[in-house]
């Protein structure tokens, strides 16, 4: 019998033919990396494993027969709540010091302190500003920017009043976060707080837990990840809709390949100017290559994607087969998100692998130290090394697949409001309107990661199908824009094939895909700032959670995940996982986040790992706060299909 265990390992057709290449060659890849795992730790999976301090490591039996407490009296609620809280924290962390560094970097900028970046957008830089209460008369953009960069970085570390950014949410919702004790006060002072609060000995309530996690959240989504979010468009320039192409078939075969992989753009952007060098170019030819092809992966692949139509090699399952091709020359990477095993895999074939950050080495792995102030000069170097490798090709090992699909990326809250509005009215007037008058059902947001655990692209395509058949408008970030653009979603055609008839009446109206790539994983703080103009648009309610709107992460791994899916509950929106977070070991947990959270901060989670039944679950939370806000019922459909 034909062995399909390729087919169940994804649904991308691209990444089927390189696992079926790494089977035949025996190189060992996730998938089966993942299957040598099973079965996994059933205390870990259930959360009800502590080793937060050497009296353990502790597990509390879950069928109720051996201890039910750790050694120091943690429950299974202390323990649970303690890991996913830390989770929470991880997660903010790395969103966080990611927004710190951009500050960093654009105060250099300003300063004229690294000369290969410039304040590329001016509106963003004085709408920003405004924010922060800078006052811009007279200023230079340089002065503004350094001005602007200093605020924010000092909110990492500011021990005194809350984050700039939460003024931006709606009123009820700032007030509601002030009742509650949530409204976060500063960025590394939540995290710190959540790490002491989990060490032995301290919070035992596991609702006190999640509360500074919600907080801790909060400090992500309208803090760290919006710093990165809004810096980066003022430092690297806003994105506009660009149309682009995605999956393996973007390698070339007679090209040098780079791949840059990670999550940081200060570097993937300054490298996509660095390969159009006239010397690498020539030394290129000189090696017989036709040029130098850059491709991205992951959340920085979204970061050039979206402001400079850079292609998009892959999504995070994707690393490893990019270098099966045999046709990458360089993958260099920077932090998150980044298999320790590309090392090995590297090393079966002529590939390069680079290291570019202090804060993600490889043992054994070239480290090339990135530097915001040779930054050029340091991004062509590291071209010049794959440029040089392209002579070792095994030219008998290279098999790129064909697949290829178009997309277009590149909308934020500004633009969305220029498309939605029309060129003379910037406004969500139109969105808010297509609503109410049930030409559109709602809004979804479908982000998050792949994971070995389900069927690789296939929950968040069959997902967003659903969606927008059922007129739900889907806006999507990191890896799950990348698995959608794939299946060709993230076209203005796709509307024809797939949305149903109210949000393919919008989509041709407006010329928009019924799918809105807005970018990497930090870009979900436009998602944030979106809901709040609709909000403030008016006729949808007055807070975040009265919106019909609902979130999903079906195919999350990452930390980070579950930071982002805490800061959207906490705003108040509902949001579905496609695996549970690891809290099954505790029903009080449980039960408080999938269900009380929703009386408390009107969001909740839910966990479905059939992404159709998700999908309906979202569609009648949608219904549900339709029929809240007396809106009158669908326009071309009355029933669900
Ligand atoms: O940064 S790259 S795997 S963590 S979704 Fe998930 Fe993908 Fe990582 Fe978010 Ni973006």
């Amino acid at each position: 019998m034909m062995n399909k265990k390729h087919i169940k390992r994804s649904y991308d057709p691209a990444s089927q033919k390189m696992i079926k290449k790494a089977e035949a060659e025996d190189i060992k890849i996730v998938w089966d990396r993942y299957d040598a795992m099973q079965p996994q730790c059933g205390f870990g999976e259930l959360g009800i494993c502590c080793k937060i301090c050497n009296m353990g490591p502790c597990r509390i039996d879950p069928f109720g027969e051996g201890p039910q407490e750790g050694v120091c009296g943690a429950t299974k609620d202390t323990i649970a709540a303690r890991n996913l809280a830390r989770m929470i924290a991880a997660g903010t962390a790395a969103h966080s010091d990611h927004g710190r560094d951009v500050a960093n970097t654009l105060i250099m900028a300003a300063k004229g302190e690294s000369h290969d970046y410039a304040l590329k957008s001016t509106d963003k830089l004085k709408k920003v500003a405004g924010v922060y209460g800078i006052d811009t008369s007279g200023k230079s953009v340089e002065k503004i920017g350094e001005e602007l960069g200093e605020k924010c970085l000092a909110e990492f570390g500011q021990q005194r009043g809350n984050l700039r950014f939460i003024s931006l949410a709606p009123k009820k919702r700032q007030q509601l976060w002030e009742k509650i004790g949530i409204t976060p006060r500063s960025i590394d002072r939540e995290v710190v707080e959540l790490m002491h609060r989990t060490n032995m000995g301290v919070d035992n309530d596991y609702k006190n837990i999640i509360k500074q996690g919600m907080r801790t959240s909060l400090a992500d989504g309208w803090g760290g990840s919006m710093i990165a979010t809004e810096l980066q468009d003022i430092l690297l320039g806003a994105p506009e809709p660009v149309r682009a192409t995605v999956n393996l078939g973007v390698l070339k075969e007679d090209q040098v390949n780079i791949v840059v992989h990670g999550h940081e753009p200060t570097l993937s952007d300054v490298v996509r100017e660095a390969a159009k060098d006239l010397e690498l170019l020539a030394l290129a030819k000189k090696y017989g290559a036709n040029g130098i092809n850059l491709a991205g992966m992951c959340c920085t692949a979204n970061e050039i994607l979206m402001r400079h139509g850079i292609p998009s090699a892959g999504n995070f399952l994707q690393q490893e087969l990019a270098i099966l091709t045999g046709a990458v020359e360089l993958m260099m990477v920077d932090v998150q998100c980044i298999m320790p095993a590309l090392s090995n895999i590297a090393n079966c074939f002529h590939t390069k692998l680079v290291t570019t950050s202090p804060k993600c080495k490889f043992p054994g792995v070239e480290h090339i130290e990135f530097k915001e102030e040779k930054a050029l000069e340091i991004a062509k170097n590291i071209i010049r090394l794959g440029v040089e490798n392209y002579k070792n090709r095994a030219k008998k090992k290279i098999d790129i697949p064909k697949e290829v699909k178009g997309l277009i990326a590149g909308f934020t809250t500004e633009n969305a409001f220029r498309f939605l509005g029309g060129k003379y009215r910037s406004t969500y007037r139109p969105l808010n309107d297509a609503i109410i008058s049930g030409r559109l059902r709602g809004a979804a947001g479908v982000v998050g990661c792949n994971n070995p655990n389900i069927r690789q692209d296939w929950a968040h395509v069959s997902m967003v199908k659903e969606l927008i058949k059922n007129d739900v408008l889907v806006v999507q970030t990191g890896c799950s824009a990348i698995a959608c653009a794939k299946e060709g979603l993230l076209t203005p055609e796709s509307a024809f094939e797939f949305a149903g008839p109210g949000l393919r009446e919008v989509c041709e109206a407006v010329g928009i895909p019924p799918v809105l790539h807005v970018g990497s994983c930090v870009d979900n703080s436009r998602i944030l700032i979106i809901l709040s103009e609709m909000v403030k648009e008016g006729g949808l309610g007055e807070d975040l959670s009265d919106l019909p709107v609902a979130g999903a992460a079906p195919e999350w791994m990452s930390e980070k995940a579950v930071a982002i899916g805490f800061y959207v509950v906490a705003s108040g929106v509902f949001t579905v996982f496609g695996t549970p977070h690891p809290v099954l070991g505790s029903e009080n947990l449980t039960k408080y986040i999938t269900h009380e959270l929703g009386d408390i901060v009107g969001g909740k989670f839910a966990f479905e790992a059939d992404p159709i039944k998700a999908a309906h679950m979202m569609i009648r939370h949608i219904d549900l706060k339709r029929k809240a806000l007396k809106l009158g019922p669908m326009m071309h459909q009355k029933k669900i299909h």
